[in-house]
């Protein structure tokens, strides 16, 4: 029987793993692939599952926490796409999560010989990368940089996203930095969002399945710990009620949110939104405090009713988060006469990862 192909595209909060997983979904679709996606959070209620819906794949979402601590819930996840009849997985861990060689490869080479598992896919993006290899200085929690640069070192593949951001010689700089830094390690580069280097990363890994975690990284789990409890989680799930155009609700929100968020000098992890109105959608993320906020989809949306999934990862403490994202929201709402109900909601700090498998040899 042929086996099911896994891959795994990992990498920091906002580094492009779900519009890498969006465009991967296209690519193995139009080489005749049957493809499920797997998503993954600490809560439910996930703008990620929501968007990833949208390319007619099967989408399995395992939440309330990470693939590495809910080894079970992981494997369900595959066994219901299979059953589906999914032939290619594609599943993005969470952002904040490390160790996954010996945690998820390692034991799904020991365990699951009926899965062909792919080499793991570690994304990164200029500025994050270039301060967890100490070259820039910024705003990001010293152990949340050592959770970024434990991804890139048991990385099989490093890839290099939002490369359409940057001018030529950023992208020759970032490329050498990472083949000087991580000699062993093969390096691509890709921009998920138009699709650019997607297909040749897919050929590489598709070459490469005897390279599937060839690596495993000492993890401080102390610093591994505080680097996710750092950031405040908040995942919720809101019904918007009035008159408003909704694509300049949705900006005006994202802004006011990183506003609130710099006068605190909280770094932000990740900010998305999805505002869903039956068919259409309008999709938002800010990545961290530097950039701008970026609506996509429907404009001019007008309808008396939508809903809204925010998810927001943020170094600040969780009540703190919490209280903030009511308070802009409260200010928001009152200035375009929207009625907001909160449907779900769950804000959280991570807990210490306490894996379901933690191997100490390449299986
Ligand atoms: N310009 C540009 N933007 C990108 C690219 N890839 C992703 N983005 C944007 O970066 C932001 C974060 O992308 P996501 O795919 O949601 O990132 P993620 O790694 O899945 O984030 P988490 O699930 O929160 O960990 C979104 O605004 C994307 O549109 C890219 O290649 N170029
Ligand atoms: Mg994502």
């Amino acid at each position: 029987m042929k086996k099911t192909k896994l891959l795994l595209i990992g990498g920091f909060l906002a580094a492009g793993k779900t519009a890498m997983l969006w465009e991967t979904a296209r690519a193995l679709a139009k080489r005749n692939y049957k493809v499920g996606l797997i998503t993954n959070d600490q809560a439910p209620d996930l703008v990620d599952t929501a968007f990833l819906t949208k390319t007619g794949a099967g989408v399995r979402e395992v939440s309330g926490s990470c693939f590495c601590c809910n080894f079970p819930g992981f494997a369900n996840a595959i066994a219901s796409l299979t059953d589906a009849g999914a032939d290619f997985i594609v599943a993005e861990p969470v952002g904040s999560c490390t160790d996954l060689s010996a945690t998820i490869l390692q034991p799904i080479k020991d365990k699951y010989p009926e899965w062909e598992l792919l080499p793991l896919v570690v994304l990164v993006e200029h500025a994050r990368m270039q301060e967890a290899l100490g070259i820039t200085e910024g705003l990001t929690h010293p152990d949340a940089l050592y959770i970024i640069e434990r991804q890139m070192s048991e990385a099989d593949f490093i890839v290099l996203n939002k490369t359409d951001l940057l001018s030529e010689k950023e992208l020759k700089d970032d490329l050498e930095i990472l083949r000087k830094r991580f000699p062993d390690t093969p390096v691509k580069a890709i921009s998920a969002l138009n699709g650019t280097g997607v297909d040749d990363v897919l050929d590489n890994v598709l070459k490469a399945t005897d390279k599937a975690g060839k690596r495993l990284t000492d993890v401080d789990y102390d610093r591994y710990a505080n680097g996710e409890a750092v950031l405040g989680w908040l995942n919720a799930a809101m019904d918007l009620r009035g008159k408003a155009e909704w694509h300049a609700f949705s900006e005006n929100l994202l802004n006011a949110l990183r506003q609130a968020f710099a006068e605190k000098n909280a770094e932000i992890g990740h900010v998305k939104l999805i505002l869903l109105d039956g068919e259409k959608s309008i999709i938002g993320n800010i990545g961290k405090l530097a950039d701008s906020a970026s609506c996509r989809g429907e404009t001019e949306l007008y309808a008396p009713h939508v809903t809204l999934i925010l998810n927001a990862r943020v170094q600040m403490p969780r009540e703190k988060l919490e209280e903030t994202v009511h308070a802009v929201m409260a200010k928001l709402a009152k200035e375009a006469d929207v009625f907001v109900g909160y449907d779900t909601e769950l804000c959280l700090t991570p807990g210490r990862p306490n894996p379901t498998y933690h191997y100490n040899q390449i299986v």
